[in-house]
C-alpha cells in the first residue's frame, strides 16, 4: 500500500462524515450547513470550523471541496507559509518529506497509554532507515515491563537500549543516556518516559527535573521535546497538552490512533492551543503506519478519503 493510501485507510472514520453527510454539488449554503456540522463532529472545534467556513466563502475557488481542503491546510499550518499557501491555492502535497530533529536528543512525554514506547520504536525505525544511528533509553522505570518493552524493540530493531533497574531515577537514566550517546558517537537519541496525568504535581516535576538532567548531560539538549497524544480522546486532550507545554515547552506533537476516531479534525484545535507544529501522526499499530505529517496530505485524505 502506497503511504497516501495508508493515510486515507487510516483516516477513514473521520473522512466518512466529511465526504457522506455533506451533500457536495449541491446547493452551496446547504453544503457550507451540513459541512458546520461535520466539522464540529470530527472535533476541529467551534472556532476553528466558524474561520473555515468563513475562509471557504471568501474563497474565489469554485469548487467547494477544494476551497474546504485549503481553508483546513490554511489551519494546520506556519504562519509565513499559511500567507504563500493562500496566494497559490490548494496544492496537496502528498510526497513524504523527513522530518529532522533539532540537536540530538529527543524526549518523549505524555499520559498513559497513548503509544510513547511504540512510536519511539516505530521513530528507531523510521530514522535508521534514513541512515542515523539510533540510541534508545528506557526512561519508563516506573514499572518493569515498561523498559522491557522498548527492549524488546531495541533488540528486534538492532537499536541499542540504555536501561535502568525498575524504581530508578529517571533523571540519572536520562543524564546517562544523553552522555553514552555523544561517548558512542550515536547521531540521536530518544528518550521514552513512563506516562503520567497533567494533574499529577510531582510527576509533573520529574519530567521537568528529567529535562534538565538531558541538558546538564549535553547543553542544549534536548533539541526535541514531543508529546504523544492519543486522537481517540478528541478536543479533551487539549487541556492535558497544554499543561505538559507548560512544564517542559513542547517542540512537537504527535498523534496517534487516529484510524481508531472519526475525531481527527482534533489536530486542527491542537495546533491552534498549542502553536506547536505536529510532527507525525499514527495511522495504526504497524511501523508503516507512523507518518510524517503534512497538511495538505491531511486535508486532501480528509476529504477524499471514504470511499
Ligand atoms: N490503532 C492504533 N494503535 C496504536 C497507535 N499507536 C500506538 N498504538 C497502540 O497503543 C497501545 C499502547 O501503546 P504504548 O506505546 O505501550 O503506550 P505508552 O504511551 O508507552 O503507554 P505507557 O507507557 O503505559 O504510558 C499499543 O497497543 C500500541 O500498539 C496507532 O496509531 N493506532
Ligand atoms: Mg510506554
Amino acid at each position: 500500500m502506497s503511504w497516501f493510501a495508508r493515510l486515507k485507510q487510516g483516516l477513514k472514520k473521520t473522512a466518512e462524515n466529511l465526504s457522506k453527510a455533506v451533500p457536495w454539488g449541491g446547493d452551496p449554503e446547504e453544503v457550507l450547513e451540513e459541512l458546520e456540522y461535520a466539522l464540529i463532529a470530527a472535533d476541529v472545534g467551534i472556532e476553528a470550523t466558524e474561520e473555515i467556513l468563513a475562509e471557504v466563502r471568501q474563497s474565489s475557488q469554485k469548487n467547494l471541496k477544494e476551497a474546504v481542503k485549503l481553508a483546513i491546510m490554511l489551519q494546520l499550518e506556519p504562519d509565513e507559509r499559511r500567507r504563500k499557501l493562500r496566494k497559490l491555492g490548494f496544492k496537496p502535497d502528498a510526497t513524504k518529506k523527513f522530518v529532522a530533529p533539532k540537536g540530538h536528543v529527543v524526549l518523549m512525554v505524555g499520559v498513559n497509554g497513548v503509544g510513547k514506547t511504540t512510536t519511539i520504536a516505530k521513530l528507531g525505525q523510521y530514522y535508521q532507515r534514513a541512515g542515523k544511528k539510533v540510541l534508545f533509553a528506557a526512561g519508563d522505570t516506573f514499572r518493569a515491563a515498561g523498559g522491557t518493552q522498548l527492549k524488546v524493540w531495541g533488540e528486534r530493531l538492532g537499536i541499542p537500549v540504555i536501561q535502568a533497574p525498575e524504581g530508578a531515577d529517571p533523571a540519572a537514566l536520562a543524564f546517562d543516556a544523553t552522555q553514552a550517546r555523544k561517548a558512542r558517537g550515536h547521531d540521536l537519541l530518544l528518550v521514552d518516559t513512563a506516562g503520567r496525568l497533567h494533574t499529577k504535581h510531582n510527576l509533573m516535576e520529574e519530567l521537568k527535573k528529567v529535562k534538565r538532567a538531558i541538558g546538564k548531560a549535553e547543553p542544549g539538549e534536548p533539541g526535541e521535546v514531543w508529546l504523544v497524544m492519543d486522537a481517540t480522546v478528541g478536543q479533551n486532550g487539549i487541556n492535558q497538552a497544554k499543561a505538559f507545554h507548560e512544564a517542559v515547552g513542547l517542540t512537537g506533537v504527535i498523534v496517534t490512533k487516529l484510524d481508531g476516531t472519526a475525531k481527527g479534525g482534533v489536530l486542527v484545535p491542537i495546533v491552534r492551543a498549542l502553536g506547536v507544529p505536529i510532527k507525525f501522526i499514527g495511522v495504526g499499530e504497524g511501523p508503516e503506519d507512523l507518518q510524517p505529517f503534512d497538511a495538505g496530505a491531511y486535508a486532501e485524505a480528509l476529504l477524499e478519503g471514504a470511499a
